[in-house]
């Protein structure tokens, strides 16, 4: 099994999980900061030219959430996720909520105070997501 990686990014998740499993698996480092993701050789394995990804002979997985699915159930000995299915529909649940409430309005924050040029930031949406966070942080701590 191979993991193309950079820290830190959303491949510790896959990096975490692999290591919680016990899985021996091949790290590959892809470099964002030079670019490397970018690279033709890279392109090939994710048009996207993003992290994570997991390649398990022929499957080639793209998407950290899925990457950690993938992974848990396919170890169901190892009991990283429920193999009943409701409490498994709550794993998907709070891994969802995770990726898209909460990972979604930092990312909103992220990108308007330090990713974007500064002539495309809108301190407006900084306010907004932060609402928008606070909000579902609120609601997931009324949740479980
Ligand atoms: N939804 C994807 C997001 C993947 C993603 O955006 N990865 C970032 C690192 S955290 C990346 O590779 N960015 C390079 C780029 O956008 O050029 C996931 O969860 O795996």
């Amino acid at each position: 099994m191979k993991l193309y990686e950079f820290a830190p990014t959303r491949s510790i998740r896959a990096r975490w999980t692999l290591q919680e499993l016990g899985v021996e698996f091949e790290a590959v480092t892809v470099n964002l900061v030079l670019g490397e993701h970018r690279r033709p050789e890279f392109l090939k394995i994710n048009p996207a030219g993003k992290l994570p990804v997991l390649v398990d002979g022929d499957t080639v997985l793209t998407e950290s959430i899925a990457i950690v699915t993938y992974l848990a159930e396919k170890y169901p000995e190892k009991k990283l996720i429920p193999t009943e299915l409701p409490q498994k529909a709550q794993a998907y649940r709070w891994l969802l909520f995770a990726a898209t409430e909460l990972e979604q309005p930092l990312w909103r924050i992220t990108r308007h105070t330090n990713l974007y040029p500064e002539a495309k930031r809108l301190p407006a949406d900084v306010v907004l997501a932060r609402e928008d966070f606070l909000f579902n942080v609120n609601y997931f701590g009324r949740s479980h």
